[in-house]
């Protein structure tokens, strides 16, 4: 049975108290209930090189997906992890002199290190150096050869370690792969899986569930290189030996992507305990990099399908960060480092930037200036300022305590009306992984309630209108809270704060409270600055 820790992280001192909240009492709940499970996983990245922009990205874009579902109620599964076996790991570690074990546990964590400071909410930390992942990767292996999709032969062509991938003799241009890497030629035994005979069915696949991968672009590029030409895949090395073995013959280890992708399910308990794989793997969505779409949506299936599984529900492949128009990796020297980034400017500030600068999708390229503008608009202008204003206002003129609202207005009404609409909104785009445009939505609310406050000036009715300056303020109150409960898988530590100012207890911040309404006279804290402007 695989525990779900619903807190790996559980050191996490910032850690928005709703959320935790709800896993608990989702936990807790989950045996009386029947609700609709999501299960979303990252990539899980090579231990050859310490975490940066691009690693934390991903996470953070399925962070911002698993806690949106969460409030939505559904029951999440979020795995991210660490891929440590294959031929970059080992050379890498055999050039440090380190035993190939000690080195990735230390690598490892610090992957585990960044996603606490970043304070991704995965269920699972899924590691392919642990026991039991090498068991399902070895029931993989013999699902496909009881299946008759593996035969012994032997390999001669081009390998390129850095991208763990072989390519054929017309893939090669000046050298190199079509991704840029060095590539070797390699002759050795091997086993290899039948990828051509399923050519056809992977186009059937693709043609019958027009969801299966996302972007449409990147569909369309993943059926030409399908429609193209399919060639058995060599799924063994005798080369290296940092590796799952082969089940019965133990001078191969297995390739290490046919052993990476099985994470999926061994994440999930499988093959030991099949419970969790039967409730969340219809529900899954695997996020990856462009880079990786080909081994997501080509071998991945056409693995499953070939020892009898399903495919995943979906894949959605996003674009590549760049930093001044150049591939980010510490290897090539160019690396971004996102703690210092949030060392200096916030964790909120960091995340929300990556998830609202770039369509989801699309490749964008890192500039701290794009980033201090977003900061200062978006964060301190526009939803900071937004919150003090009315807060702090509240505060003074009202003992600590939220207003009592008399007869409201059309206004009134259709702005506390808007968060749920926003919902709906929000989760259409949500549903297609158009998390900027989730995030475009909250933000269209923000500038409604600045514009509200603007017009309706609270400010100026203390001595003239108080009553209708009570109802203003207390619509702003509401709606504060309700744009803070849309904010959350956006921002969770400055929603989070948010909903503790205004006294909004834990198990209230999920969207079934979006339609509910401020206790008029309750208490609020003393509201401190939220947003610190970057000058
Ligand atoms: O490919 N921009 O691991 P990996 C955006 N172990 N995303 C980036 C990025 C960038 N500049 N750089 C990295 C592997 N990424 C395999 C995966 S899964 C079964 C095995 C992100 O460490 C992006 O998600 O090379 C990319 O696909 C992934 O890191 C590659 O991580």
């Amino acid at each position: 049975m695989v525990a779900f820790s619903l807190f790996p992280n559980s050191s996490l001192d910032h850690e928005p108290p709703g959320l935790l909240w709800s896993r608990q009492s989702f936990e807790n709940t989950i045996h009386f209930m029947k609700r609709e499970t999501f299960y979303i996983t990252s990539p899980i990245y090579y231990v050859n090189d310490v975490p940066h922009i691009g690693h934390a990205y991903t996470t953070l874009a399925c962070d911002m997906l698993a806690r949106f579902y969460r409030q939505a109620g559904r029951d999440v599964a979020f795995l991210t992890g660490t891929d440590e076996h294959g031929q970059k790991v080992q050379r890498v570690a055999e050039a440090k002199g380190i035993d190939p074990k000690l080195f990735v546990d230390d690598v490892s964590k610090t992957f585990r290190i960044l996603f606490e400071k970043l304070g991704i909410s995965n269920t699972v930390f899924a590691r392919t150096t642990s026991p039991d992942h090498y068991k399902a990767v070895q029931d993989m292996w013999k699902r496909l050869k009881d299946n008759n999709q593996i035969y012994l032969g032997s390999y001669s062509g081009w390998y390129a370690v850095r991208d763990e991938a072989f390519y054929g003799e017309d893939e090669i241009k000046d050298g190199k792969a079509p991704t840029g890497a060095p590539v070797e030629y390699v002759t050795e035994p091997s086993y290899f899986f039948r990828l051509s005979a399923w050519q056809q069915p992977l186009l059937d696949y693709y043609e019958a569930h027009p969801d299966f991968i996302a972007p449409e672009s990147r569909r369309n590029e993943v059926i030409s290189f399908v429609k193209g030409g399919l060639r058995d895949l060599s799924i063994s090395r005798t080369s290296i030996t940092w590796g799952v073995p082969v089940p019965g013959d133990e001078a191969h280890v297995i390739y290490v992507w046919l052993d990476a992708l099985n994470i999926y399910l061994s994440g999930l308990g499988y093959p030991s305990d099949k419970e969790a794989f039967e409730k969340f793997w219809s529900e899954s969505l695997h996020i990856v990099g462009k880079d990786i779409l080909r081994f997501h949506a080509v071998y991945w299936p056409a693995f499953l399908m070939a020892a009898g599984m399903q495919p995943p529900k979906r894949i959605f492949a996003h674009g590549w960060w760049t930093k001044d128009g150049e591939k980010i990796s510490k290897s090539i020297g160019k690396p971004i480092d996102p703690v210092e980034i949030m060392d200096q400017y916030g964790n909120d500030a960091f995340r929300y930037f990556v998830l609202r600068e770039v369509p989801f999708g699309n490749d964008g390229d890192y500039s701290e200036m794009a980033f201090i503008n977003r900061l200062n608009a978006d964060l301190a202008n526009t939803y900071g300022n937004l919150v003090q204003r009315t807060l702090a206002f509240v505060y003074k003129q009202n003992e600590g305590k939220l207003p009592t609202p008399g007869a409201m207005t059309a206004e009134d009404k259709t702005l506390l009306a808007l968060p749920s609409t926003m919902l709906t909104d929000m989760t259409k785009h949500m549903e297609a992984q158009s998390l900027h445009r989730a995030i475009e939505r909250v933000w269209e609310g923000l500038f409604e309630g600045n514009r509200y406050m603007d017009v309706q000036k609270p400010w100026s009715l203390k001595a003239t209108d108080p009553e209708r300056m009570q109802t203003i303020l207390y619509v702003l109150c509401d709606f504060i809270r309700q744009m803070a409960i849309l904010s959350s898988s956006i921002v969770p530590e400055l929603s989070s704060k948010i909903l503790d100012q205004l006294g909004i207890a834990i198990h209230k911040r999920d969207f079934d409270a979006l339609g509910k309404s401020l206790t008029p006279g309750a208490d609020i804290l003393e509201p401190k600055p939220l947003v610190q402007k970057v000058v």
